[in-house]
Parts: structure tokens; C-alpha cells; sequence
């Protein structure tokens, strides 16, 4: 599929993912047109965009005949493999790859994929660093919110690409083979699509399949009994665990420069420079003795308890968001140590206080913006007010950051309040 001139190529969504997608495949002389299910003002742009270059675009909804006729259907990560129109897909014969498959058969340089429930972006922003400190050129993308197609063609084989990878793009991929591949943890996350914790393991553990005796395979040693049965590479396998000094992450990126040549007390420089990524326990300010900390990027009960176990103790917890159907009674612990009042906003609201309920005072908030103020009402000088919500932003914003932001401009208005 790799000869991909003048075949006919399907992209589902019209996303980041499905445009970068469709663009690199009519630069390299494929027929393509592209699928979505929305119709909303805000792709009209795009899909204009697209017609201009010849591209036939059907949205509001995917049909069965669009498909036909198809050598090839090229799914976004939003694309669930039990979706119907994967399922005719198949139904017609038509092979289905991911949009990180397709960019990868066009890659000239050696892969780094980085993959986990959390600490992606960290870790992949982390190696992105130490391939630059070797004197090497970094191309990071994926996952982290640049899709590789868009950059692929850019590529030199004198660069290395350190790509974020989620489940959602492991889905799909067939010969994706990073030089090195790094597995960093596993939480609940992903129960609105993965059926369970072992289809979602499974397809983590795709990133790895296809991988050689010459490759490298880093998986933090908590996970070694949960992973074996998936665990199926060729490539010679690194476990790591936390040390103490430097936690799993800091351990797998220190695997990664070893394998790269790179001195431990370069990592070490960079560890030491990194500041927090946007939206990841960001510290945002201080209104009368009262931190205010971003961790919006917790879209997960695991990832909010990474965040309790890093701070503190004194703290207003904001929580809520959509659930995907996860368990928040992992909590529970750290809660009861550090948490002195928990705001609940937005729809999970009533199952997270069903979890949570006695392991601190609870109060719901109607609206984001309440949520936060009624979390600094709560607070004395010296507590921190930590948006940490462990779940999805989709039932209140666009994604995560926007939520992130929001919280960012209450601070600032409670704050010209407070002074003012
Ligand atoms: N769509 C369809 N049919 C479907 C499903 C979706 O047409 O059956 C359409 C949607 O209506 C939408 C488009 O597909 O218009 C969206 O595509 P997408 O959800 O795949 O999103 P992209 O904009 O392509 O962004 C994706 C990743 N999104 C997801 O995995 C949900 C981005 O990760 C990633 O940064 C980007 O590719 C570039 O690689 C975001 C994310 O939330 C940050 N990831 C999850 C996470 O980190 O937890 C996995």
C-alpha cells in the first residue's frame, strides 16, 4: 500500500488528523476524498479548502457507497474500530489504516514512540530535548497535538521523530515499527471506547509488534506481570522503574539517552531547565496567600491522583467533567490525606460524589466559573485551589486546554476582584 500514486483513498474525519492526512496523500498523487460525520460552521473552512484541491468531501454523516470503490480508508484517531463505517470498510474489502500508519510509511528517519495513559507529553517533550542535546533535530509530533502526517514530508533522515502515541492511533496500524518504543504506565482511561482494561492494554501494546532485534523496548517494570500477556516484540527489552532520585518518567527518558549516547548529566540539564507543560500541575498564581494550580490535562482519575501525590497537603480540590467511565474511588486515599474540600462541576458530577463521598466535605458548583470561586471562597492563605478535574472536557469546552485557559482568566478576574 506503500505505492500510494493514483490509488483511490478514503480519510474518515475531518479533524487535524484526516486534513494533514489527506494533504500528504495528494502530495504524493493520490485520489483522495474524505468523510465526517459532523456538519458544523466550524469545518465549513476546511472542507472549502479541501473541494478547491479536488478533494470530494461528504459530511454530516459517513455513507457506504462513498466508500466504495476505495483502495484504501485512512482513519483519524477519533474513529472507533467498532464504528459502522470501519465496519464497511471491511464489509467491502478495503484495508483500514491509522493516520500514523500512513505517515510512516513516508518517515526517512528512526521513530521514538512514547506511549501510557499518562505522562506522554512530558516524557515525549523530555526525549525531544535530549535528541537535540546529541545534536540531532527533533521532529515531535503526534498525540501531542501535532499530527505527523502534517510534518512527515518534512522529514530528513538525519532527524529523529519522537512521536506521542495513543491508543486511539495504535487501533489501526499494521507495520509501524519505532526504533525505539517506550510503554510508561496504565490506568482507566478510555472506558467510552476500549471495552476494558485488556483491549485497551492490548492495543497499547501494538507499538511494540512490529519491532526488530535491533530496535529497543522500555516498559516501566510496575507493569512487567500486567503487560507479559501482550507483550509480543522481537526488539530487546529495557524494563526501568523509579529511583530515588528520578520518577518513571525521568527513568524511561534516561533509558532512551543512554541508547542515544547521550551523558546522564545532560539529561540531567534538562530536567533541571523543564518547566511544566501548559495545563499539567501548572502553577497559574496567588490571590491573598491562595495558589491556584492548572493541572487541567488530568483528564482521568489516575492522573489526578499523580497530581495529589505531588502536591501538598491543604487543598481545594475542583473535580468533574464527562466521565468515560471510569472509577474515582482510586481517590479515595489521597482525598482523605490531603483534601480538604472537594467542588464538583459539569456531568459526572453525581457519580464521582457516589465514589467520593465521606473521604472529604463535597459541594457541587452549577457552572464552571462557580466551581472556582467557590473554591477560593473555601480557601485560607497558604491551601492551593488545584483544578485536577479527571475527566474529559467535552461536556463544557473544546478540549482540555480551553478548559485550562477558562480557569486561567477566572483566576485573573477573582484576582483584579480581590485587589480592586
Ligand atoms: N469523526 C468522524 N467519524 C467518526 C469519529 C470522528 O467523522 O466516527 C470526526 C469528528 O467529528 C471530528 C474528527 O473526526 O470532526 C476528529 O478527529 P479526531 O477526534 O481524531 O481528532 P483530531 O483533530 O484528528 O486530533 C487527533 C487526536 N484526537 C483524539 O485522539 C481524540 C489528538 O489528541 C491529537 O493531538 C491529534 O490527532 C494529532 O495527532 C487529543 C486527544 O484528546 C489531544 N487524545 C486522547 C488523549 O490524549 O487522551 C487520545
Amino acid at each position: 500500500m506503500e505505492d500510494i500514486k493514483d490509488r483511490k483513498v478514503t480519510v474518515i474525519g475531518l479533524g487535524r488528523s484526516g486534513y494533514a492526512a489527506t494533504l500528504l496523500l495528494q502530495s504524493r498523487g493520490a485520489s483522495v476524498r474524505i468523510t465526517e460525520a459532523r456538519k458544523e460552521d466550524e469545518l465549513r473552512h476546511l472542507a472549502r479548502e479541501l473541494r478547491r484541491r479536488k478533494c470530494r468531501v461528504e459530511w454530516g454523516g459517513h455513507t457506504k457507497d462513498f466508500l466504495k470503490g476505495s483502495d484504501l480508508v485512512v482513519v483519524s484517531p477519533g474513529v472507533d474500530s467498532r464504528a459502522q463505517c470501519v465496519v464497511w470498510a471491511r464489509e467491502l474489502g478495503i484495508p483500514v489504516v491509522s493516520e500514523i500508519e500512513l505517515a510512516s510509511w513516508f518517515c526517512k528517519a528512526p521513530i521514538i514512540a512514547v506511549t501510557g495513559t499518562n505522562g506522554k507529553s512530558t516524557t515525549t517533550t523530555l526525549i525531544g530535548e535530549v535528541v537535540r542535546a546529541k545534536g540531532l533535530t527533533p521532529v515531535v509530533c503526534g498525540n501531542i497535538g501535532v499530527p505527523f502526517s502534517q510534518v512527515v514530508s518534512g522529514v530528513t533522515p538525519e532527524d529523529i521523530v519522537v512521536l506521542e502515541v495513543s491508543s486511539f492511533q495504535l487501533e489501526f496500524i499494521q507495520d509501524f515499527r519505532p526504533w525505539i518504543a517506550v510503554f510508561l504506565n496504565i490506568a482507566d482511561d478510555h472506558f467510552d471506547r476500549h471495552k476494558d482494561l485488556s483491549e485497551y492494554l492490548a492495543y497499547k501494546m501494538r507499538i511494540f509488534a512490529n519491532q526488530k532485534n535491533t530496535d529497543w523496548a522500555f516498559i516501566n517494570s510496575m507493569y512487567q506481570d500486567t503487560v507479559g500477556p501482550f507483550l509480543r516484540t522481537e526488539a530487546q527489552v529495557c524494563y526501568f522503574s523509579q529511583s530515588k532520585r528520578y520518577n518513571e518518567n525521568q527513568m524511561a527518558v534516561l533509558g532512551v539517552a543512554q541508547v542515544l549516547g547521550c551523558v546522564p548529566e545532560a539529561v540531567d540539564d534538562i530536567f533541571a531547565r523543564f518547566a511544566n507543560l501548559p495545563h499539567r500541575i501548572q502553577r497559574v498564581d496567588s490571590v491573598n496567600g491562595v495558589r491556584f494550580v492548572d493541572d487541567s490535562k488530568a483528564t482521568n482519575p489516575a492522573s489526578t491522583e499523580w497530581a495529589l501525590r505531588s502536591m501538598d497537603r491543604s487543598i481545594i480540590l475542583l473535580l468533574g467533567g464527562r466521565d468515560k467511565n471510569n472509577d474515582f474511588t482510586v481517590l479515595r486515599r489521597y482525598i482523605s490525606e490531603k483534601v480538604k474540600r472537594i467542588i464538583l462541576f459539569g456531568e459526572a458530577a453525581s457519580k464521582i460524589e457516589r465514589a467520593l463521598s465521606g473521604a472529604s466535605p463535597l459541594y457541587h458548583a452549577h457552572s464552571f466559573k462557580e466551581a472556582v470561586v467557590m473554591g477560593f471562597g473555601f480557601a485560607s492563605p497558604g491551601d492551593t485551589v488545584l483544578l485536577s478535574p479527571g475527566c474529559a472536557s467535552f461536556d463544557m469546552f473544546i478540549d482540555y486546554a480551553h478548559r485550562g485557559r477558562s480557569f486561567c482568566e477566572i483566576v485573573k478576574e477573582i484576582k483584579e476582584q480581590f485587589h480592586g
